[in-house]
């Protein structure tokens, strides 16, 4: 029997223009009548020829309104002469296992349900975001044709009587008008896992966690947030590399995370940061809600900063089967991540590039094998494996440095820095804050620190003096296409190295969010405490930019 397609008129929505990562919204603005239905007609239409006989893949991180999401889409994409969905089992696929399977099916894209590090649940946030055919995020130029279109839909098309069970794993063929529409529903995690045993030497991960290789069993924990990668890391590291069942917990992915912020730091993860205290454990790490984000800790909660964490990878690659064999190219970071891994670039003989915060922005020089690590310092670490950020491969990628050069989190960290000094990086959030101040805030830090007079000028700070070398606000010409993004985050360069940089977040669904980065370099000093060592300059990020004034907070939300 065929299906009709029934086209239905709509009033577009003026406020669904994709930010860093996807559209973000509270659940309620999505759960609005065709709020939802918009913005995917509006992906689908943004693929023009690219549509008809495409396939796609959809999975989400499990969050509230999933569910409802995947059936809307699945409808609308019968309707729009999209030819085959995979579709995860229950909707649920991480978003590294979304990028690596569309580069296995060769798909033209994918919708992913998910806000990834954004807190779930009736009250809070969802998102939608969509891939294209390299694995990775939509980059600038399709995000916002997208939203150009979203401005002026008028209708979209959906099959209000398709009925598709995702429960169960298996292909479903449907007959739409005179098309075929095939939804094949796949093993959530298989395919995942699968290809982690193709990029890493399981055999030795497993020797690790048994004891063989250090002659003591080396204990890990693994904290999954409640988020989608509980039944990915189950599989992994208890499974197949043979931890004790309880090394991974919080691993049931839930609706609402439990209530908290599947958000991989120190302060959303304190669970994770508590448990390692006590020296049980030689190794921890934490994800975030749709599998991109990790935090490393090491034994008695040893933290390693995601900018370090890059570092370490950068230097030890060839540490990974895969990339030992895929040869390593370049390295990557995004602007406001500290500089460690410059140095690790500089020693290798590597280029490092440097691009604006968001993975989409990653992908067109890992396509050119320009690159093959990079990372974020808001805890995201990825190689060419596939176009996300991956919060399992970076915790393989780690254990597998550690099966390699035989030493503890610490002393690899202690290591490094003796070789390279060490780059402190600090960064402080705020928050939920009111947005016409903080808009007003960035606007006049711009205006003065761009002025002729702050050029070269002396500040000084704590009985510390800092002499401006460079202040912008961040521009970004990408090397491939040759796209700009502009006002990328104002920087204020100093001749010693330091530097501190300001970004409004372009992921949170309401008011504003401020990030302050704050980092300096030391080459030999490397043993003090971040917030101590860069006190003079953290007070100077926020005098300079009168912080507490503007937001009226006399301290941040989060500080990493
Ligand atoms: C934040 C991070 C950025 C990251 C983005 C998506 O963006 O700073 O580095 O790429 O989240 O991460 P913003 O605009 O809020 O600073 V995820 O894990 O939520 O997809």
């Amino acid at each position: 029997m065929s299906l009709n397609v029934e086209n239905v008129k709509t009033n577009a929505f003026g406020d669904q223009k994709p930010g860093t990562s996807g559209l973000r919204k509270a659940v309620k603005v999505f759960q609005q009548p065709n709020y939802t239905e918009n913005f995917v007609q509006s992906i689908l239409s943004s693929l023009g020829d690219k549509l008809q006989g495409s396939t796609l893949i959809v999975g989400g991180d499990g969050r509230f309104y999933c569910k409802e999401a995947v059936d809307k889409i699945i409808k609308i994409c019968a309707a729009n002469k999209v030819s085959k969905l995979f579709v995860g089992q229950n909707g649920i696929l991480s978003t590294p296992a979304v990028s690596a399977l569309i580069r296995t099916h060769k798909a033209t894209g994918a919708i992913i349900l998910t806000a990834s590090h954004n807190p779930g649940g009736p009250d809070k946030d969802f998102g939608i975001k969509f891939n294209v055919s390299n694995g990775g995020p939509a980059p600038d130029g399709v995000t916002n044709a997208i939203f150009e279109l979203s401005k002026t839909l008028s209708s979209y098309s959906i099959v209000p009587n398709l009925k598709v069970d995702i429960s169960k794993c298996g292909s479903q063929v449907f007959t739409v008008g005179d098309q075929k529409f095939e939804v094949e529903v796949i093993d959530s995690v298989e395919h995942y896992v699968s290809y982690m045993k193709e990029i890493f030497d399981f055999n030795a991960l497993k020797a690790l966690i048994k004891g063989d290789i250090t002659g003591k069993p080396f204990s890990i924990l693994i904290n999954c947030l409640h988020g989608v990668t509980g039944p990915y890391a189950k599989q992994i590291f208890v499974k197949e590399l043979g931890a004790p069942s309880d090394s991974v917990v919080n691993a049931v992915p839930l609706e609402d995370f439990g209530g908290h912020h599947p958000d991989p730091n120190l302060t959303y993860a304190a669970d994770l940061v508590n448990a390692m205290k006590a020296g049980e454990y030689d190794f921890g790490a934490a994800f975030d809600g749709d599998g991109v984000r990790n935090m490393i800790l090491g034994k008695k909660a040893f933290f390693v900063t995601p900018s370090d964490s890059l570092a370490v990878l950068a230097a030890n690659l060839d540490c990974i089967p895969y990339s030992k064999q895929s040869g390593v190219k370049g390295f990557a970071r995004s602007m406001p991540t500290g500089a460690a891994v410059d140095r690790v670039g500089k020693k290798l003989g590597k280029d490092v590039y440097e691009v604006p915060t968001g993975w989409k922005y990653f992908g067109n020089l890992m396509d050119a094998g320009k690159l093959s690590l990079c990372g974020e310092e808001s805890f995201g670490t990825g190689s060419d494996h596939i176009r996300e950020k991956d919060g399992v491969w970076a915790a393989l990628a780690w254990l597998s440095v550690i099966a390699s050069l035989k030493k503890s989190v610490e002393e690899i960290l202690k290591d490094h820095w003796a070789t390279y000094g060490r780059n402190y990086f600090t960064r402080y959030d705020y928050e939920n804050c009111e947005s016409d101040p903080c808009n007003k805030m960035m606007a006049e830090l711009e205006t003065l620190v761009t002025s002729e007079a702050f050029k070269g000028k002396e500040l000084s700070s704590n009985g510390r003096k800092y002499v401006v070398k460079l202040c912008d606000n961040f521009q970004f010409t990408d090397l491939i296409d040759g796209s700009v993004a502009t006002k990328q985050g104002i920087r204020v360069l100093f001749e010693d190295g330091s530097r501190i940089v300001y970004r409004l977040s372009g992921t949170g669904s309401s008011g504003a969010t401020v990030r302050v980065y704050i980092e300096s370099y030391e080459p030999k000093e490397y043993t003090g405490e971040p917030q101590v060592v860069l006190k003079p300059l953290i007070s100077l990020a926020l005098e300079l930019a009168r912080l507490q004034e503007f937001t009226g907070r006399d301290k941040p939300t989060v500080i990493t």
